[in-house]
């Protein structure tokens, strides 16, 4: 059996798995849930990932990962080249912590999930939504140019490699692109995941170059 992710092309989260796949030169199959169709909630993949959500990550004995961060930490622990993690605990800290502006208080924010509560509990239509999700990934954009403001890119967020803060910022910028927000506004922001999206492992990762993604944008 060969290493298999659960993913969907325009999830931010399979994003985030995708690119520290390519990163590592791991080679895999991935499997395309419509999480918009409620693929999520099939008994089968329920199985697989109790959470309801992607990515899961399915390894060749059938072991299974879920939480995108957790998965990068344990790739990282298993293929330690090219290391998406530094040694140093303060700057491990600040990498996790620059992963969790998105993964843990901006990302969870814009989920199909909460969409859907807001439209179905509170009567938010579409466009409603999408001012929503905009709201906080601005915030978040905000808060990472604050950031690489105190401490600039040197050109990655840690240093002279990519790692696992700019998978999730890079993360976090497709998002920004995929509902029409200007980056100009964050200028520091900006400059480190035009950077970043040079590096073919997050561009070839990118939601609009996924099977299934709209053709008329891949
Ligand atoms: N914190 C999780 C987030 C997982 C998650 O919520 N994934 C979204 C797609 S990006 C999903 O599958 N959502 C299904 C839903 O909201 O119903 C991670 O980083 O893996």
């Amino acid at each position: 059996m060969t290493l298999r992710m659960y993913g969907f092309w325009r999830s931010i989260a399979s994003y985030r798995l995708r690119v520290a796949l390519s990163l590592k030169g791991i080679a895999y199959e991935e499997v395309s849930l419509d999480i918009l169709a409620g693929n999520q909630f099939t008994p089968e993949f329920d199985a697989i990932n109790a959470a309801h959500a992607v990515p899961a990550l399915v390894e060749e004995d059938g072991h299974i990962l879920f939480q995108s961060l957790a998965i990068l930490e344990y790739l990282d622990e298993t293929h330690p080249a090219p290391a998406l993690m530094p040694t140093d605990p303060r700057e491990r800290a600040y990498a996790r912590a620059l992963a969790l502006v998105t993964v843990a208080d901006t990302h969870p924010l814009m989920v199909p999930r909460v969409r859907k509560y807001l439209a179905e509990t509170f009567g938010a239509d579409e466009a409603a939504v999408a001012d929503w999700i905009r709201t906080w990934i601005g915030k978040g954009m905000g808060t990472y140019e604050r950031l690489l403001e105190r401490r600039p890119a040197a050109p990655y967020a840690l240093g002279a490699t990519p790692g696992i803060a700019d998978i999730c910022i890079a993360g976090h910028a497709m998002s920004a692109e995929l509902f029409g927000m200007d980056l100009t506004p964050y200028p520091a922001f900006q400059a480190l995941t035009q950077r970043l999206f040079a590096l073919d492992a997050f561009a070839s990762a990118h939601a609009l170059r996924q099977p299934g993604a709209p053709a008329k944008s891949r």
